[in-house]
């Protein structure tokens, strides 16, 4: 008899989205009349991954399939944005898919 494959689960595979949004009000929440933001560097580590996305048109970066394992998320900052939630975020893939919301603002340069 041929040796005896061991029937184990496949690993679970979870989604980490990650979501930018312009805090128009600057509550660190994300109101409903708030526009996305598009083309916004993301730098993301953990497990097999230390790369930077950017968002796409609907303000998200989508990564799929994921080791089961934390992941860190820190927005490149861009002149004149302020963040209004932490500009870094973690999320522990843990038995679900993940969402990390992230809100900048941007801010005139002072003018005298
Ligand atoms: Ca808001």
């Amino acid at each position: 008899m041929p040796g005896t494959i061991k029937n184990r689960p496949a690993p679970k595979k979870y989604d980490l989205t990650i979501i930018k949004f312009n805090d128009l009000n600057h509550n660190g929440k994300h109101d409903s009349a708030e526009p996305y933001l598009s083309n916004w560097e993301f730098k993301v580590t953990g497990g097999d991954i230390n790369k930077t996305y950017k968002t796409g048109s609907n303000g998200q970066i989508n990564l799929r399939d994921l080791t089961e394992v934390t992941y860190t998320a820190s927005e490149v900052m861009q002149t004149n944005w302020v963040a209004s939630t932490n500009a870094t975020q973690t999320a522990k893939i843990d038995g679900g898919n993940k969402t990390l919301v992230f809100g900048n603002y941007y801010r005139a340069p002072n003018t005298r």
